[in-house]
């Protein structure tokens, strides 16, 4: 024999099954169901990177009293959601301090997933000539690469603002200069 209060919990248990299948009821008594609406598209959230990729400065160019560097670099942007894109590949003779012109600008879209990345690369050589013989790359920059990564996580993309990638060291050093800034 259940006690009184456990009695009680039934009883309202019962109610309430009752009560729910009289709504049910109810509304199919009220005609035909309704048509089917047509489901709204998926919203997809996107979000946008901008990367200006504003030069490359020698700071000390890998020839020294021989003359100005003869350098080539490759600035690459790789979205982990898209091909790779090469912002710049080609060479240029710069002496210290010197820098390249802007190399370009590249306007990223991605779905605002958590985990998505972008990676940013350079790459660079300098050519050297013996006297005699073929031309080779100075063995303190021969397609030397460095990578900076960006990665998206609630909302916001890391490393906004002035960034750096620097390659080699001592007399023979250049770096890059880009910005990140997230426009949406
Ligand atoms: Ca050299
Ligand atoms: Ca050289």
């Amino acid at each position: 024999m259940p006690r009184p209060h456990e009695r009680l919990n039934s009883l309202s248990a019962s109610a309430l099954l009752l009560v729910s299948l009289t709504a049910c009821t109810t509304d199919s008594a009220m005609g035909p169901a309704p048509e089917p609406q047509p489901q709204p598209e998926p919203v997809v959230t996107t979000t946008m990177l901008q990367i200006d990729f504003n030069y490359v400065e020698v700071i000390k160019d890998c020839d020294g009293i021989e003359g100005d560097g003869d350098f080539h670099f490759r600035v690459r942007a790789l979205p982990s959601w898209a091909n790779a894109v090469t912002v710049h590949n080609r060479s240029h003779t710069l002496g210290d301090g010197d820098r390249t012109a802007a190399l370009g600008r590249s306007t990223l879209t991605a779905a605002a997933n958590t985990g998505q990345q972008v990676t940013v690369e350079l790459t660079a050589s300098e050519r050297d000539k013996p006297l005699i013989g073929a031309t080779y790359n100075d063995s303190r920059m021969n397609n030397a690469t460095r990578t900076a990564a960006h990665s998206y996580r609630d909302g916001a993309w890391s490393g906004q603002g002035p960034r750096t990638i620097s390659l080699g060291s001592g007399s023979c050093q250049v770096r890059l200069h880009y910005t990140v800034n997230q426009i949406r």
